[in-house]
């Protein structure tokens, strides 16, 4: 309409011809554009809005998940809204992000749980051990920080292809089962000279497929195994199906695509599996080249915090009194403790943790309380671990967009007024 009113009120001002002329094309531009208007209007108003409370649905084989916590990208890659973490430490399943490589497995999986086997090998006395028996080997339960090898991709200053996760591709989790030790001592030890410990993913390999090609079978080095669990309980409950019961290997401080879901075999060995996502995939290779053996694989994670709130997407903050809050973990380490900048890390605060201690490889919430005036802010966090280590400012780039522990890159831009 405004543009309507513009457009006709000022051929009066031009000689009568050029008027005329202008009249009649703010004519057809008022029909057309109006049409136009009402239908940008309309999409406008409407898509957003439904895109808001809907987003993409859940995947059936996650329905149960909540629907108001998770961003679907797309049905195998899921990630928790950055508002959506809580402060009391632990993410629950129905929050928790999902990342699948290959289709998740069907239901008939968790249908009777114990009966769920496993084969070890590269030990003794090589086995195919059931869950029920694996039950009665030993129990251990361990906090950890369950997060993506590309994990803050999306916050990379160079995009890198893959989805773009920003920080909700991570969770804490607490899982219970055997750890792997006892159940390498009960099986007679690993076989001398033995470097990786590798763990296959039980999911079908779709028909006419060369099996190493799609297969999620990941080495990690055979000092993982320390504190490593075969384990079939997450938060108190059975592993759900999506999370990788009936059985997950757990590698505490490794990223996530190390823990193999419903996992059908571990096995002590001499080289690294030759499938592809541990061969060529899951590599820090240099931008624009592939990933190949010579490269470093995307093993431990790097100590990393971020800032859950306030956070630019929840609108401007009210000035006064604030509490920025945020995780901090140290990857393999145990954190020491976490600053957090106002003034886009040229001075930082200590910022206090919140929240029971759940060992070296969970997060720690944190809780800083500032005087915000209205103005802008560049917000961010650094972590420290108990070796000293601190959160770097950047990381380095690669191809896949692997690693992102970057305080610089995680921090947030958010105005107060
Ligand atoms: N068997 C199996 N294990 C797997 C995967 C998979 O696709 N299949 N994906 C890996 C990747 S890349 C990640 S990030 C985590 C995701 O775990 P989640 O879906 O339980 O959050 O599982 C890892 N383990
Ligand atoms: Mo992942």
């Amino acid at each position: 309409m405004t543009k309507h009113n513009r457009i006709s009120s000022e051929p009066t001002l031009g000689n009568p011809s050029r008027r005329h002329l202008l009249t009649g094309s703010a004519v057809a531009l008022a029909a057309g554009g109006l049409a136009g208007l009402s239908r940008t209007t309309f999409a406008g108003e409407v898509e957003p809005a439904a895109k808001a409370v809907a987003g993409k649905p859940l995947p059936a084989y996650v329905a149960w998940k909540d629907p108001a916590s998770m961003i679907v990208h797309t049905s195998s890659t899921l990630e928790t809204k950055r508002s959506a973490f809580g402060t009391s430490v632990i993410t629950p399943a129905e929050q928790l992000y999902i990342r699948n490589n290959l289709p998740a497995p069907d239901a008939s999986i968790i249908a009777d749980r114990d009966a769920w086997e496993v084969r070890i090998e590269g030990v003794a006395k090589p086995s195919t051990l059931s869950l029920k028996q694996l039950k009665g080997i030993g129990l251990e339960t361990t906090a950890m920080v369950l997060q993506c090898s590309g994990n803050g991709r999306g916050l990379f200053p160079t995009k890198a292809s893959g989805t773009a996760w920003a920080v909700g591709a991570a969770g804490c989790v607490v899982w219970s089962g055997v750890p792997v030790r006892d159940l390498v001592a009960a099986l007679g030890g690993v076989t001398d000279g033995m470097v990786y410990m590798t763990g296959s993913g039980g999911e079908k390999i779709p028909e006419g497929l060369d099996p190493k090609s799609v297969m999620v079978e990941r080495s990690v080095p055979l000092k993982a195994m320390g504190d490593a669990l075969l384990a079939w309980e997450m938060n108190g409950a059975p592993i759900p199906l999506a999370h990788g019961g009936p059985l997950r290997l757990i590698v505490p401080g490794y990223t996530g695509v190390n823990n193999i879901k419903y996992i059908k075999r571990l096995a002590f060995t001499l080289e690294q599996t030759d499938a592809a996502i541990q061969k060529t995939g899951y590599r820090l290779s240099p931008p624009g080249q592939k990933g190949d053996p010579s490269q470093p694989s995307v093993w431990e994670m790097a100590a990393k915090s971020w800032i859950n709130s306030p956070a630019p997407e929840a609108g401007v903050v009210a000035a006064g009194q604030t509490l920025i809050k945020g995780v901090a973990f140290g990857g393999v380490n145990a954190v020491k403790g976490v600053e957090v900048s106002i003034d886009g890390g040229e001075s930082w605060q200590a910022a206090k943790f919140v929240g029971p201690d759940l060992g070296r490889y969970a997060w720690r919430q944190f809780v800083l309380s500032v005087k915000l005036a209205p103005g802008s802010y560049t917000i961010a966090s650094r972590v420290t671990d108990v070796l000293g280590n601190q959160q770097a400012e950047r990381s380095v780039e690669n191809t896949g967009g692997y690693n992102n522990a970057s305080w610089r890159d995680h921090a947030l831009k958010i105005t107060v007024a």
